[in-house]
């Protein structure tokens, strides 16, 4: 019996897919076909696959043509299963050509000719709703954004917003965006949904009215610096039934997702302990990260994601939080912060004006989770036994600046009428911005000489 095997995501099955099928059946007596997993799908970049992994497998089988369908989850897993179902030949449309040589060494490699003229992608793009996207402020952050908005479909940044008008008609020349700068209705005329990225201590106004005009609201962190302005927004959002979400991209992207799922499944036993830190050096002190009237300071700038790290594991009914911070210039340029729950502990250290190892250590009773630093930018984590022999270690590529991962959920919600992300929940966007208002008001702080 010839085995031949095949890969795909086949998404939105398409007569592309069933040609491909037909040839590579056609090359023995019997098919197996790998259809990629969801996350192996995100890892690689294709963060726009309509179907999920089920659905696609469905409709794979719903073709007759496979005789066995696997999930393929990894890179490198084509070996594993060629080896495994000993296939005689692997078979892959031609715009592979060449790529798979090196599967040579274990079986016949044939590239088959590609139905032109239709493709998933195509197929998204014809069926997809699109976002119209407007971005209040034009800062640093916001032209990264951009960059990494290309990489998700459904989405079309069509303006911008900055009370002051010449920055706002720089960055729209610059981008080719429609520039607004008077009032905010008209700029939110224009668009369905609005990215925050202004100065921290105007996030509350301007989210409160887009909010209140109907748009879905994506707020950069720090999303807003006090508890009861958070619930007030998630309130508001609820009543107008529109998403609002925390942009705190490490929590939306995969290897902290698969960090999370791994923790809460006990591979460490009971989370006793977690500490998260973060600091950045600053060249120049001139700038409002040290700027009092504009809300500088460690915790506002960098508390965010560790705080998310922090909740996200332990969960927001702590019983008690303190804090310790050396202050200049107004600022605190150092705050440790400890966050006592009924039956675990929590640190964080935030540093601007303090250099520190930015990782991220998850103590359990069976074992610890160690992602090294720069732990927001989560690529690798290894998860660590008393018996060294047993520790696993996790690699993942984190795509471009990582806003893609939160970009498209913000876009999943909207399009799936989805309110709440469970990679973020508003209650766990409440609980930080909660402990960030409880040290901005001086609560159980103690000053460092
Ligand atoms: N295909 C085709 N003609 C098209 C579209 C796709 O022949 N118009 C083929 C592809 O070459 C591939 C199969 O159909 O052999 C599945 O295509 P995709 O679902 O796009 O899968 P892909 O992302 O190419 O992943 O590990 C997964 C593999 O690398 C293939």
């Amino acid at each position: 019996m010839k085995i031949v095997i095949t890969y795909g995501t086949y998404d939105l099955l398409h007569q592309g897919h069933i040609n491909l099928l037909r040839r590579a059946k056609a090359l023995g007596d019997y098919l197996i076909v790998g259809v990629t997993s969801d996350s192996f799908d995100r890892e690689r970049g294709k963060l726009n696959v309509r179907n999920n992994v089920l659905e696609r497998v469905e409709s794979v089988k719903a073709t007759g043509l496979a005789d066995r369908i696997v999930i393929e989850e990894y890179v490198g897993q084509k070996i594993d299963d060629i080896q495994k179902y000993e296939a005689d030949i692997f078979a892959i449309g031609s715009d592979w050509e060449g790529k798979f040589d090196y599967l040579k060494e274990y079986c016949k490699v044939v590239y088959l000719p590609r139905t032109e003229g239709i493709s998933s992608t195509l197929l998204r793009d014809s069926t997809q709703q699109i976002v119209r996207l407007g971005m209040v402020g034009t800062g640093r952050i916001t032209h990264r954004f951009i960059n990494e908005a290309s990489n998700v479909s459904g989405l079309k940044i069509t303006s911008c917003y900055n009370p002051n008008e010449a920055e706002a008609g720089a960055f729209a020349l610059r981008h080719g965006l429609n520039p607004f700068s008077g009032k905010l209705d008209y700029f939110l005329a224009d668009v369905d949904a609005v990215y925050v990225a202004s100065p921290h201590t105007s996030h509350f106004d301007y989210v409160r009215q887009c909010l209140k005009s109907g748009r879905h609201v994506l707020c950069e962190i720090p999303f807003v610096l006090d508890g009861r302005e958070a619930r007030e927004l998630y309130e508001l959002a609820a009543a107008y039934g529109v998403v609002l979400l925390e942009a705190s991209k490490t929590a939306f992207c995969p290897a902290w997702t698969h960090l999370l799922t791994l923790v809460k499944s006990g591979v460490i036993g009971k989370v006793v302990d977690v500490k998260s830190s973060l600091s950045k050096l600053l060249p120049e002190t001139d700038r409002r990260e040290f700027d009092p009237m504009q809300a500088g300071g460690s915790v506002t700038e960098l508390a965010p994601l560790c705080l998310m790290s922090i909740i996200k594991l332990l969960g927001t009914d702590y019983s008690e939080v303190s804090f310790y911070s050396k202050m200049d210039k107004g600022v605190d340029i150092f705050t440790k912060a400890n966050i006592i729950y009924e039956n675990a502990t929590a640190s964080m250290t935030l540093g601007l004006g303090v250099k520190t190892e930015g990782n991220l250590v998850v103590s359990g009773t069976r074992g610890y989770v160690l992602v090294p630093s720069p732990w927001w930018l989560t690529n690798y984590f290894e998860v660590c036994y008393e018996d060294q022999n047993q520790n696993k270690k996790y690699f993942y590529t984190f795509q471009g600046d990582g806003l893609r991962y939160e970009i498209r959920e913000f876009l999943s919600m909207i399009f799936n009428d989805r309110p709440s992300s469970f990679l973020l929940r508003a209650k766990e966007s409440v609980a930080i911005a909660d402990i960030i208002g409880k040290y901005r008001r001086g609560y159980q702080t103690k000053i460092l000489k």
